[in-house]
């Protein structure tokens, strides 16, 4: 990829401790070999990147790409019936207990090829590259069998050779009770979920480890023993906590050391404490709180005054979540959850890499990767303030701008 100097732009770097938003007016980014060089006052720019061709950016914004950190992106089928169900009274409890919800997912996931869910989950994935996204989260968990797990991962590892895009896979093998394991879940974890879990890793399927930690899904000792399984692989653990009800799950994961604890509209403060002791991030997904009409609104004062790090994710799936907007859950983060436009811009590219355990992304700054996003706008807040429009300009990825 070609060495280049980005000129005339206003950095919003996101590095923390200086200015709003780490802003930079005049800016200058020396793009070189995929990472930053240089990120600072086009003044300041150092003699030794004077030579390389020049790329005015017109006084636009440039901010970090875009991450999302929690997906079900892979997935047979839609739910579009269930959402009518649900305009007709029914709780997402109630349809999942009649065998909805989840498992009617599994479903069509089992009956899918790889292609098909691939081919699938790339119109969903280049609504997210339009709005310039960089790195994504794609967890499995719609297969709730061996073989169909491992397919879910091998379709998420494709998605990164067909578009330039960073995918990181959490394996989500505790995600719902299939049919045939119902009313015996800790079957479910022993014969299916960790041997699933065993061989997704030997095929280097898995960066991470996630579990639904719910009343309608597993147990705080179940996800346990699926995370001493990923620990002893080596594997990080993320959870889906507190979303429904608060069985403790987040401070469980933070006894793990998670990288990160998601939903979490049920926190109570000693989760928050046992987050803020781990550095857990706490990842708020406003696309399912909306869908479900959720009124219980996560912690964020409380989570804010612990000093946990917050992100923003869309939750892309097909029951609770069907979005495929990272601009909206920027404006969802603020208008819902009363993030600042900061918090939730910090939510989709700082913390979300820090809720991924991606330390070489995420803000513009030397020696990262240069994943970056310009914007039709001139202040970061418009990108939080607008709803349902796409301003992005131009996107790089590891240096390469693409479309
Ligand atoms: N929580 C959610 O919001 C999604 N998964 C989870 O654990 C919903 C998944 C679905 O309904 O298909
Ligand atoms: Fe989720």
């Amino acid at each position: 990829m070609p060495d280049l100097i980005l000129t005339n732009a206003t950095l919003a770097t996101m590095q923390e401790g200086g200015a709003p938003y780490g802003l930079v007016e005049n800016g200058a980014v020396a793009l070189r070999e995929g990472r930053i060089a240089f990120a600072g006052p086009a003044a300041a720019l150092p003699a030794e990147h004077a030579r390389l061709p020049v790329q005015d950016l017109g006084g636009r914004l440039l901010t970090p790409g875009l991450i999302d950190c929690h997906t079900h992106i892979v997935f047979g089928g839609d739910r579009a019936r269930e959402f009518e169900m649900r305009l007709e009274g029914a709780s997402y409890e109630e349809v999942a207990r009649a065998g909805g919800g989840i498992v009617s997912s599994v479903r069509a996931t089992r009956e899918a090829s790889e292609e098909a869910l691939v081919a699938a989950a790339l119109p969903r994935l280049d609504a997210l590259l339009a709005e310039g996204l960089t790195l994504i989260e794609v967890k499995s968990g719609y297969g709730l069998d061996i073989e169909t797990e491992l397919r879910m991962l091998r379709a998420a590892r494709q998605l990164e050779r067909l578009r330039p895009v960073r995918v990181l896979t959490s394996f989500l093998g505790a995600h719902a009770v299939p049919a045939e394991y119902k009313g015996r879940s800790g079957a479910y974890i022993d014969e299916v979920c960790l041997p699933a879990l065993r061989a997704a890793h030997a095929e280097a399927l898995v960066d991470a480890v996630d579990g639904f930690c719910e009343g309608i899904a597993f147990s705080p000792e179940e996800i346990g023993r699926v995370f001493d399984t990923a620990r002893a692989l080596g594997l990080p653990v993320k959870l889906h906590a507190e979303q429904l009800s608060d069985l403790g799950g987040a401070a469980l994961a933070a006894r793990h050391g998670a990288l990160s604890a998601d939903h979490l509209e049920y926190l109570g403060e000693e989760g928050i404490a046992a987050m803020a002791a781990a550095g857990t991030v706490a990842v708020l997904l406003p696309g399912a709180f909306y869908t479900l009409r959720e009124t219980k609104l996560p912690p964020v004062a409380g989570l804010r005054a612990a000093g946990v790090p917050i992100a923003l994710a869309t939750d892309c799936n097909p029951g609770t979540s069907p979005l495929t907007s990272l601009l909206l859950t920027l404006n969802m983060g603020c208008t819902l959850f009363r993030l600042t436009p900061e918090e939730a811009l910090a939510g989709i590219t700082r913390e979300a890499a820090r809720a991924l355990g991606a330390t070489d992304c995420g803000m513009i700054a030397p020696g990262l990767r240069a994943d970056l996003v310009a914007w039709n706008v001139a202040h970061p807040a418009e990108l939080a303030y607008r709803i349902g429009f796409n301003p992005a300009h131009a996107r790089w990825f590891g240096g390469l701008e693409c479309s």
